[in-house]
């Protein structure tokens, strides 16, 4: 009975000092370093903090390994067409939040901590991504490549990187193989034109099944457009010789060169080599289809569409030749077109709004 009575006694002072002593070590650290009880509730949000970005980053870095926007980081480089270094970068500006130094974040942008530089490979997976709007932007199709501008139209469905387009005949198109293979025109302002270049059209073709859409548009205002499948063009070993599949459309298919079994022996673009004024791949034995026509393009004996032709500003038009920006099937040989855009996107493509309505 005593026992229990000097236990109750005790057993209070025990506990008394279990339960004060933390209090007492904190108290020593609150004299040495502020407040304890603070500090590791502190402590155990940022644990938690970092723990959670630990999660995400694990997750981000599968998820774009998964969907290939990782490629190992490429030398800095400054790019030799000027013309890209006065656009935006879609990455860079992410990566270097809101500088004005445009150029040189263009020039030498600033990696993820990670050590990885992204990009789309087309404007498709750029859309899917942020959904940006229709502009210029750096894309990389194969990562055995550098990456280069080309346009993206984020309207008339979304995702379709251009790669040609006519607007006001100020580019001139009669070009050589070389300037044809490297690109030409202008990649700044909405309304630029440009031929992005036989081997970027190469490589953001090669990859697999896609849609090219081709939007024309008359003096009038009046618009039309074509579709096909598959549509890819070989290497420059092989001349970018033209391959295509099923065609659908309101503009005719003036590739194939119309309906009659003559025309399109004449006319058929499909398996022809590209020709340009300096090298000579045509089915024409008599001459050059490319010195008449004014342009570079495929070409059989000669065509029954030449986006790349001459520019006349009135539409119809006369001369020793059909040279003009030509969609046959739609306004004859002898009217030449005011807007042209030749876009790609993948085949399988999560469309937002509808397409096909022939927006330009
Ligand atoms: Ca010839």
């Amino acid at each position: 009975m005593k026992i229990s009575i000097d236990a109750r006694r005790v057993m209070p002072v025990w506990l008394l000092l279990v339960l004060v002593w933390p209090s007492i070590i904190c108290s020593t650290q609150m004299f040495a370093a502020g407040s304890c009880g603070t500090d590791i509730a502190a402590l155990k949000r940022n644990i938690r903090k970092l723990e959670n970005k630990l999660l995400i980053t694990t997750w981000q870095v599968e998820h774009l390994q998964t969907h290939k926007y990782f490629q190992p980081l490429q030398p800095v480089v400054s790019d030799s067409q000027t013309q890209d270094d006065t656009v935006p970068d879609v990455k860079n500006n992410i990566n270097s939040g809101t500088s004005n130094d445009t150029n040189s974040t263009l020039i030498k942008p600033h990696p993820p901590a990670v050590g990885l530089m992204v990009y789309d490979k087309d404007c498709s997976e750029l859309f899917d991504r942020l959904r940006p709007q229709s502009g210029f932007y750096r894309i990389q199709p194969s990562i055995h490549r550098e990456p280069f501008l080309t346009y993206c139209d984020m309207e008339d469905g979304g995702g379709w990187t251009v790669f040609q387009r006519r607007r006001h005949g100020k580019v001139d198109f009669n070009r050589d193989w070389v300037d044809y293979r490297d690109g030409f025109g202008e990649f700044k302002l909405r309304n630029d034109e440009f031929w992005l270049g036989n081997e970027h059209i190469h490589s953001l073709l090669s990859e697999g099944r896609n849609l090219v859409k081709i939007d024309l548009m008359d003096w009038g205002g009046q618009r039309s457009h074509a579709f096909y499948e598959n549509f890819r063009i070989t290497n420059e070993a092989d001349k970018y010789r033209l391959q295509y599949g099923m065609y659908s459309g309101k503009a005719g298919d003036a590739l194939t060169g119309g309906e009659g079994a003559v025309e399109q022996w004449s006319a058929c673009l499909g398996g022809m080599q590209f020709s340009t004024r300096d090298q000579d791949n045509d089915r024409y034995h008599q001459g050059s289809c490319a010195q008449e026509n004014k342009a570079g393009w495929w070409f059989n004996r000669c065509h029954a569409a030449n986006l790349n032709g001459k520019f006349y500003r009135k539409g119809k038009y006369k001369g020793q030749f059909d040279n003009g920006v030509v969609w046959g099937t739609w306004k004859g040989l002898w009217y030449s077109l005011r807007h042209t855009t030749m876009k790609v996107r993948p085949l399988v493509f999560l469309d937002v709004t509808g397409s096909g309505a022939g927006e330009i």
